[in-house]
């Protein structure tokens, strides 16, 4: 029999599916629903936009790793925290390459060049240019995330073939200043202006289990649902906690809260990539596929991250054919 004071949650979904929640309380008020409810937006949403058995692979690569002078509390490359990461040189072009073509082989379709900088000097710049371009010939997206950028660095990313600029507003304002020291949250805010500006697509996101609570990780993404227009791509990155930072020892949020963010994110942004970004390699397969499932459409590809792990391709070929997901 039913039941006639059950809530038609179906149909309010619907009509709400068109009018994302930008203001903190929504926001808040999405993270506090009962989980299949939450679940069951998230997919309305999700499908009203996508087809949600396609996903879309990025592969990684750090161009230029370690010895950054940022003192970023959850990052392996800050020269300030003893990770054991190394300091290394700019990659050569022809390594670049190299494994430009092997994401392009593995099924990649974007790829994103990455640099421990506070951001690229002159002469940086002109190198990774260079590097946009030749893997923009390669036929791949092009993507980098080389920190804060300068008046006029993302006009020379963009007529070299830039497609989309990574920059992450991290976790909530509130929370920001327990994180990081060396850059304000308004030095970031003032880049993605300079990279929208330049007509670059947006890539931009956050990271959450760094001990931030429920409200923060609200507020993280009312952050990025304010920005207008809303950014193209939107990483969420569960912390990995690496040995040697200062939030090596927080305790790990749980699977189910992360997947709530990955929901939340979904129905705020409803036009974005959401990718499920790091932490991918800690997750079992069914934390993954409730992430696809909240409206996660996008992922990094490949065995490596920038410094840490990420699953093989292998592994994500078996997930992918398990849950019937195909390329995007
Ligand atoms: N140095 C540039 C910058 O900070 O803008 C670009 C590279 S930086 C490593 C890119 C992003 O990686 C950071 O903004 C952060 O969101 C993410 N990240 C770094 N370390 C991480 C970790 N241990 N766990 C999860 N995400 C991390
Ligand atoms: C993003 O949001 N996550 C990626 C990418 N953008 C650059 C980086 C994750 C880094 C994880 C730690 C590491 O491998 O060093
Ligand atoms: Fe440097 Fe970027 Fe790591 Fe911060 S996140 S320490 S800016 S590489």
């Amino acid at each position: 029999m039913n039941d006639m004071t059950t809530p038609d949650i179906g149909a309010a979904s619907v009509a709400t599916a068109e009018i994302p929640p930008r203001s903190l309380d929504a926001i808040r008020a999405l993270f506090e629903l009962p989980f299949a409810d939450l679940m069951f937006r998230a997919q309305t949403v999700h499908r009203a936009h996508f087809d949600p058995n396609r996903i879309q692979r990025s592969t990684l690569v750090s161009i230029k790793t370690g010895g950054c002078p940022e003192d970023c509390s959850y990052c392996p490359q800050s020269a300030r925290h003893d990770t054991g990461v190394e300091k290394q040189a700019m990659l050569a072009l022809d390594t670049v390459l190299d494994a430009a073509r092997a994401a392009r082989t593995a099924g990649a379709t974007r790829f994103c060049m990455g640099a421990a900088w506070r951001g690229p000097k002159s002469n940086d710049l002109d190198s990774v240019v260079e590097m946009v371009r030749e893997v923009k010939a390669l036929g791949m997206e092009t993507c980098a995330t080389l920190g804060l950028l300068k008046d006029g660095q993302a006009e020379q990313l963009k007529a070299a073939g830039l497609d989309y600029y990574n920059h992450n507003l991290d976790t909530a304002p509130e929370f920001y200043g327990e994180i990081i020291s060396t850059r304000e949250y308004q030095d970031r805010l003032d880049t993605l202006a300079r990279v929208r500006k330049a007509g670059l697509n947006v890539c931009c996101g956050g990271i959450v289990g760094m001990g931030e609570s429920r409200v923060q990780r609200a507020g993280l993404i009312a952050q990025l649902a304010a920005l207008d227009p809303q950014p193209e791509s939107v990483p969420i990155n569960m912390l990995v906690r690496v040995e040697g930072t200062p939030l090596a020892d927080t305790p790990a949020l749980e699977p189910l809260e992360f997947v709530r963010t990955v929901a939340v994110a979904r129905i705020a942004l409803p036009r974005s990539l959401v990718r499920l970004s790091a932490g991918r390699q800690q997750m079992s397969d069914a934390t993954q596929a409730l992430c696809f499932l909240a409206g996660a459409n996008s992922i990094f590809y490949g065995d490596k991250l920038l410094t840490t792990g990420n699953p093989e391709w292998e592994r994500d070929q078996r997930l992918f054919d398990t849950l019937g997901l195909t390329p995007l």
